[in-house]
């Protein structure tokens, strides 16, 4: 496994040095953040990005995420257009390196939460997803960081509609022209594309959301049978719901090598399908994540993974979720796991 951290690159308030200074970091995790959601990705900003990385002393072999156009996903106004410019990106990032892309098939909305910053009992502050806290908030005016907010108030009211409208059914087809189209440019560049699964893995505000369970998976997997097809296997997002056994997802998945991306995050689940995410820890949370890595290990799991969404803590302020301080906590308690299991 090659050990990565996610950065928003020169922005981001998390030093590019301070991440090279976690034990066992091979490389960061992290995109091109200046083009338009749908434009193509210009071969001498992911150079930049790319010489960046290595005078740092660390690797860019995974983008998270090139996002996919709403029109795609809609298979509406210039969609075709959108697919062509998204195989240019996939091309440029395999010339300078990049080895697996992850993306996400989610209408609308990316990962959703009611609060970026709950207090927790012992003073630090985390993500949280109460539902009756999501259910009162109003879609067409809610923006969180990552999302592309480009869209005004009556673009998203209308978006939402013709997502209700396609229903499951159209985002599947959608999904399955848009593998038919990319996957070969994948194939032919080396590249894993790794699609992330939707957060949380249940519809939210009436539009449908079908990267959510085991059936899913499979048939998303079925959609285009080849290794370049696979999985950003995401522990947080699909282990909010109890339906999902993310260890055996991962036996599964992995014995297939159909996982290209792993992200480690845990989360405390609570009734009615609210739940807070804790520290990575095992007992600070609902998931195992040590029987989560043994899983990992036992398939000889030989991608990329990062700890995922940490804690505020000792007083850092920054990206909700993507501090520098409970991450590097997280990557430190992965490679213990990890060293104990491979010296047994
Ligand atoms: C949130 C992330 C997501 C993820 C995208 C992948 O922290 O897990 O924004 O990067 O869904 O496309």
């Amino acid at each position: 496994m090659k050990m990565t951290f996610r950065w928003y690159g020169n922005h981001d308030l998390v030093k590019i040095e301070y991440i090279r200074q976690i034990p066992n970091m091979t490389g960061v995790v992290s995109a091109i953040y200046d083009v338009a959601v749908g434009e193509v990705w210009p071969m001498d900003k992911i150079e930049a990005l790319v010489k960046t990385c290595h005078d740092n002393g660390l690797e860019l072999e995974v983008i998270e995420s090139v996002p996919v156009h709403e029109d795609i996903k809609l298979m509406r106004n210039d969609y075709k257009r959108y697919i062509e410019n998204y195989k240019q990106s996939i091309r440029n990032l395999a010339k300078c390196g990049v080895k697996c892309i992850c993306y996400n098939f989610m209408p609308v909305f990316d990962w959703t939460r009611s609060c970026l910053d709950h207090k927790l009992e012992d003073g630090s502050t985390a993500l949280v997803y109460y539902s009756e806290d999501v259910n009162k908030l109003d879609p067409t005016k809610l923006t969180l960081p990552g999302w592309d907010s480009s869209y005004s108030v009556s673009e998203v009211t209308a978006l939402i509609k013709d997502y209700q409208e396609r229903g499951e059914e159209g985002l599947w087809e959608a999904l399955g022209y848009f593998l038919g189209e990319i996957i070969p440019v994948a194939i032919e560049s080396d590249v894993n594309m790794a699609i992330h699964p939707d957060d949380p893995p249940w519809p939210i505000f009436g539009i449908p959301r079908i990267i959510t369970c085991e059936a899913n998976l499979d048939r998303f997997l079925s959609l285009y049978d080849d290794t370049h097809n696979g999985l950003t296997l995401c522990t947080g997002s699909l282990g909010c719901s109890t339906k999902n056994d993310i260890p055996a997802l991962i036996r599964k998945y992995g014995k297939q090598n159909k996982i290209h991306f792993a992200h480690i995050r845990n989360v405390k689940i609570l009734d009615n399908g609210s739940f807070e995410e804790s520290a990575h820890l095992s007992k600070c949370g609902s998931l195992d994540v040590h029987e989560i890595l043994k899983a990992y290990h036992e398939v000889g799991f030989k991608g990329y993974i990062r700890p995922d969404h940490g804690r505020m803590i000792w007083g850092e302020t920054g990206n909700p979720g993507y501090g520098l301080f409970d991450r590097a906590l997280g990557a430190t308690y992965m490679n213990g796991i990890i060293e104990s299991l491979e010296k047994k």
